[in-house]
């Protein structure tokens, strides 16, 4: 096990304050917030969390920042975010070494989370030079038409503790070339990665003169900060991962003011596996799916839709490579396993498992707690695997636990309306050799989520695709492709370079 007393001094992080601003640190006001590690449940802080007046403060002083940084021109803010991806780089052990203190992945997943941060700084600082709006033809002689993409303002991120560090950077590395500050409010269960984020931000932007300190700030608290940044007028987009509670909150508030919300919510992703899967394939994509991250991703696989004819033959496989699973100490060199972030997370994993049970489920493998091998005082699982009827109601449910349900299926267009038969719309794949059936699960009346994908699993996603789902999803899309669009403001400009003022549609107005 590494010692968090020497990653905590790398990050300046012994006395950690609350908000984090340019480079100020100020004291929480109100009440007193204590980190606990999931790994073995040792207080890894005791701070006062930000109110929602100091959060108000904080997003002014963003505002302010903005006049500044958005005639920066934005080629030199890809410099910015270039240098952070360096000092990522640099610090990519040590940053990767927090994550696992504070929410628990394996050293694998970890180092994987900051990699993902080190790609979306890279993508940004290419797209700083190719914000590009269109130029269209004007129906009028002697006129130009053109869009042009402008800094949008402040921008609100609320995250959630499973993707402490990442999720923050694919908004800050847009958001930031884009020419907007950022407040970043963390889960309250892992602060002191955000706090690290920041502060090595906050060290690069000392070295650009041109750049307001105080485009990078951190306010640690809980929901009346989220609460605060959703209704501030001052923050023209506020994007949000977590619940779908928490989101639709944030929707609503944010809506109220009409504001511009990015939602990125929870999901309930299945993977269908078609007569022609390659098993072995299948197997290994089904089981970093389904334990990986503890099943704490939003893109955990949760549903196995599996054709009768090898349901048998996959489950068999899955029930062997889960009774030799590795779970335990996150540090350890073969863990896959790591810890459920608290023991919140084990109580909604027993509740989801015993609702799965007396809706006609049947437990395969694991769903226990266990104690032997692994450290004390963290909550630690064996992964369950539960078959049941893909109508009973538990299965509608996403529960940030590693339970993966299994149902069976005779024709396609059943596995596609199973996939598709839950409130929540984010990951989805399908295991197949036949080529038919792998367009139709992604085509116009395939999947109705927004990553689908083929002979690969739900979770893991690249950087560089659009990255975000439908229905109680939310619909946002955050990362690579054209997600840029959302931290800008687009301005349709019209110039007349001739002598005459003819107007459009052909009115004739003559004072
Ligand atoms: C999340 O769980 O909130 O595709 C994000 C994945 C990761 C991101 C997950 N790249 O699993």
């Amino acid at each position: 096990m590494s010692s968090f007393e020497a990653i905590a001094r790398e990050f300046s992080l012994t006395a950690p304050a609350a908000v984090a601003i340019g480079a100020e640190r100020i004291a929480g006001e109100g009440r007193t917030l204590s980190v606990r590690s999931p790994v073995d449940g040792r207080r890894l802080a005791e701070l006062p969390a930000a109110t929602a007046e100091q959060t108000a403060r904080v997003v002014e002083r963003a505002a302010r920042a903005f006049q500044a940084f958005r005639v920066v021109p934005a080629p030199r803010r890809g410099e910015l975010v270039r240098r952070y991806g360096e000092a990522l780089r640099a610090k990519k052990e040590s940053l990767a070494e927090l994550v696992t203190w504070e929410c628990g992945k394996i050293r694998q997943e970890a180092l994987g989370e900051v990699q993902e941060m080190i790609d979306v700084c890279d993508f940004a600082v290419g797209l700083s030079r190719k914000l590009e709006g269109s130029t269209l033809p004007s129906e009028r002689p002697n006129h130009r038409l053109m869009e042009q993409w402008h800094p949008l303002g402040p921008i609100g991120v609320i995250t959630a503790f499973n993707f402490p560090v990442a999720v923050w950077a694919w908004n800050a590395a847009l958001a930031l070339v884009a020419g907007d500050p950022v407040v970043w409010k963390p889960s309250e269960k892992t602060p002191l990665t955000a706090l690290a984020c920041q502060s090595l931000a906050a060290g690069v932007i000392a070295g650009f003169p041109d750049v307001p300190a105080d485009v990078v700030s951190v306010v640690v608290g809980g929901a009346d900060v989220g609460e605060e940044l959703a209704s501030s007028r001052l923050l023209p987009l506020v994007s949000a991962t977590g619940s779908v509670r928490m989101g639709r909150r944030v929707a609503e508030t944010v809506a109220r003011r009409l504001g511009r919300s990015l939602l990125e919510l929870g999901g309930n992703n299945a993977l269908v596996a078609a007569p022609s899967a390659d098993l072995e394939l299948a197997t290994r994509a089904i089981v970093f799916g389904a334990v990986g991250t503890a099943g704490q991703r939003c893109t955990t696989l949760r549903r196995l839709v599996v054709h009768r004819s090898i349901a048998d033959a996959l489950v068999t496989r899955l029930g062997n490579v889960y009774q030799r699973l590795p779970v335990g100490d996150p540090f350890a060199a073969g863990t896959l396993v790591g810890p459920l972030i608290d023991e919140a997370a084990w109580l909604a994993m027993s509740r989801a498992l015993g609702a799965a049970e007396s809706q006609g489920g049947r437990l395969l493998t694991g769903g226990t707690r266990t104690f032997s091998g692994v450290p004390e005082g963290g909550v630690y699982v064996r992964p369950a695997i539960v078959e049941i009827d893909a109508a009973a109601p538990i299965v509608q449910e996403e529960t940030f636990a590693p339970i993966l349900y299994v149902h069976r299926y005779e024709a396609l267009t059943d596995a596609i309306a199973i996939n598709n038969s839950v409130p929540q719309g984010l990951s989805s794949a399908i295991f197949t050799t036949d080529q038919r059936e792998a367009e139709a699960f992604v085509g116009p009346a395939g999947s109705d989520c927004g990553l689908a994908n083929v002979n690969t699993g739900t979770s893991g996603a690249e950087i560089g695709g659009a990255f975000g789902g439908e229905k109680d999803t939310g619909g946002g899309r955050e990362s690579g492709s054209d997600s840029w669009k959302a931290y800008m403001r687009r301005a349709t400009t019209t110039v007349n370079y001739g002598a005459e003022l003819p107007l459009a549609q052909g009115i004739e107005f003559d004072a």
